[in-house]
């Protein structure tokens, strides 16, 4: 029997590609010169998508796949792929959960950790021969026994709050509704009162049409000028024009952000400031996540065409 011809949105690991060639046509859209006229030409055959939780899959691509059967994303958040579509058509949406959270987690505490104690500045500090020639490195601000607040105390929320007591803090969550789970941290169901009362203000929530821009003008605003917002969910859950209008007039203190509107490219203005930290949505990447990630591609993909139970179905 021939291979089930398969779309793969952006590249994979060289690792999972070998293991997908084995049992699929890969059709590698990424390297095509003409994305439309490769659609075309491999429409009529492709009876899955692999993709990235950034990347997804459009409403216009779904449309153009007349065989379309599965999207398999590599990630968590499945926001990117219009449900819409899939549901209309009877296309099964898988993810890959779990296996990424405390991984996300750590990079969440590491960006707090590393942004609050001036890390970066202090390595140019001893590299650039600073410690030498002017002496001490400016004192940064402490980490540990202070209040955090987490936005959406879901499996990353919740992982990150787990960590945040191992620094003694003060922790506040919100939700849509208290976590019977979370019997000792504080829930504030309004996101601004949460940030008010936040020196640290994660924002871990799964994005959607339902929380863009949830980090307001006004979240914002109560966090203020010795506050912190560490994002490692979704840009679009932050107003960003807000958040560099307040980065550049000092309404908010500090940022440490792994995702950003138009990545890979974002907005220059990010680049001027000092007081963020900015990573390359890298907070799943490590090895070893990344492996088990697409491990779980691999695994719904081959029960979907052995017509099995999905291992983790989103739709
Ligand atoms: C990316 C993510 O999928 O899990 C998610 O939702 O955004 C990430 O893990 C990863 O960077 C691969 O592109």
């Amino acid at each position: 029997m021939s291979k089930p011809d398969i779309l793969l949105i952006g590249p994979y690991p060289e690792w999972d590609l070998v293991e997908l060639e084995v049992q699929y046509n890969v059709l590698k859209l990424y390297e095509a010169v003409d994305r439309d006229a490769f659609v075309s030409e491999h429409a009529a055959d492709i009876r899955a998508i692999a993709t990235r939780g950034e990347l997804g899959a459009s409403a216009d691509l779904i449309g153009k796949l007349p065989k379309l059967e599965l999207v398999s994303v590599y990630g968590v958040g499945y926001d990117a792929v219009n449900l819409d579509a899939c549901r209309q058509r009877g296309i099964n949406v898988t993810n890959t959960p779990d296996v990424l959270t405390n991984d996300v987690a750590d990079l969440g505490v590491a960006m707090m950790l590393v942004q609050s104690r001036g890390m970066i500045g202090a390595e140019a500090w001893v590299r650039d021969g600073s410690w030498e020639t002017q002496g001490l490195y400016p004192l940064k601000r402490r980490v540990w026994g202070r209040k955090a607040g987490v936005l959406g105390l879901g499996r990353i929320g919740f992982e990150v709050a787990k960590r945040l007591k191992g620094f003694d803090m003060d922790i506040a969550y919100s939700d849509v509704s208290a976590k019977p789970y979370a019997e000792d941290m504080t829930f504030i169901s309004d996101p601004v009162e949460l940030a008010r009362r936040s020196d640290f203000l994660f924002v871990t929530l799964a994005a959607s049409a339902a929380t863009r821009h949830i980090v307001s003008k006004n979240v914002i605003a109560a966090l203020g000028p010795e506050g912190m917002l560490i994002n490692i969910s979704r840009a679009s859950n932050i107003d960003e024009e807000a958040l560099l209008a307040a980065l550049e007039g000092g309404a908010l203190g500090s940022a440490a952000l792994d995702v950003f509107e138009g990545e890979p490219k974002l907005n220059p203005r990010f680049l001027e400031l000092g007081n963020v930290l900015v990573q390359p949505h890298h907070a799943s990447g490590t090895i070893e996540t990344r492996k088990a990630m697409g491990k779980l591609v691999r695994d719904n993909l081959a029960a979907h065409f052995a017509g099995a139970a999905l291992p983790t179905p989103v739709l």
